[in-house]
């Protein structure tokens, strides 16, 4: 009974806060991958181009190797009235040759896509959201444990850090489950999974920190308890089920707005997620 007891006080401390990445921590959608895949797109001498409003779109799949073939099956044709075939004048720099597949066609152009969008967080382009920095120290401060969960690339994530951080950064988050670590991205459970495992811990120790509708379903089928805010991209998005749904976290300040859900406080801390938690 005393052991039940222990345990059960044991398994609702907060020991963690696991964070999605584009959308979340930085608007890196719109002002970097949008960008790095127009950029891919010019420099393999391929006639796209994807506007802000078409991204909003292609952002229902994650991942980008996904959403370029979504593209492609779903708009290219309406756009052009017939289905893409890769022309043999195509070439991605350094990684494939005209005669490769399309599957090798399309690893090469996200490869390129890549390299672009970790030039541009190299130079700055994208600041992270208000809070961000502020909630990570806090966090530290109280020897929480911190991880990442993204369907992002894993030198994305890197570069992200590095570039607005410093390269340290990296080494305060136990787990950075990225990428094609797991196959199946969200809106399924698995990055979620992924990271729960890698930490040995249950999803009632852990908040998770989301920007978008297939996020949250991907935090929910892991059982987290999550909080959300949005961007332009996921103002609209359906959130149910969420903890606590903000503009961002705000500053001292810069006060957050509280879009759904209950919070007094002016900008999210801590404490607001300990509160949060223990509900
Ligand atoms: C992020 C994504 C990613 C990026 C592109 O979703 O969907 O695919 O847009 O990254 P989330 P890659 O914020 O839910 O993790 O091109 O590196 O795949
Ligand atoms: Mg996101």
């Amino acid at each position: 009974m005393r052991f039940e007891w222990i345990e059960k006080s044991f398994m609702s401390q907060l020991e963690a806060l696991i964070f999605d990445v584009d959308g979340t921590l930085a608007d890196t959608e719109r002002d970097g991958h949008l960008v790095a895949f127009n950029m891919a797109f010019e420099e393999a001498g391929l006639d796209w181009h994807w506007s802000v409003e078409l991204y909003g779109k292609l952002l229902v799949v994650t991942g980008g190797k996904e959403r370029i073939g979504y593209y492609l099956s779903d708009f290219y044709p309406h756009e052009r009235g017939k289905p893409f075939s890769k022309p043999e004048s195509v070439t991605v720099t350094g990684s494939v040759s005209s005669d490769t597949s399309f599957d090798e066609f399309v690893a090469g152009l996200h490869a390129a896509k890549t390299r672009f969008y970790t030039q541009l967080m190299a130079e700055g382009a994208v600041p992270l959201r208000p809070g961000v920095n502020r909630l990570f120290q806090e966090a530290l401060a109280a020897h929480l444990r911190l991880a990442i969960a993204t369907t992002t690339t894993p030198a994305n994530v890197t570069a992200l850090l590095t570039h607005t951080l410093g390269a340290d950064s990296i080494d305060w988050f136990e787990v950075i489950a990225a990428g094609d670590v797991v196959p199946a991205k969200k809106p399924a459970p698995d990055i979620y999974t992924y990271a729960l495992e890698k930490m040995h811990l249950k999803a009632e120790q852990c908040l998770a920190f989301e920007d978008s509708h297939n996020g949250i379903l991907s935090s929910h089928g892991a059982d987290l308890k999550t909080i959300i805010t949005v961007n332009d991209y996921t103002r609209d998005h359906d959130f149910t089920g969420a903890a606590l749904v903000l503009s961002d976290f705000g500053e001292p300040d810069q006060p957050m707005t509280v879009l759904s859900g209950s919070c007094d406080e002016p900008y999210f801390t801590l404490a607001t997620a300990r509160k949060i938690h223990q509900t």
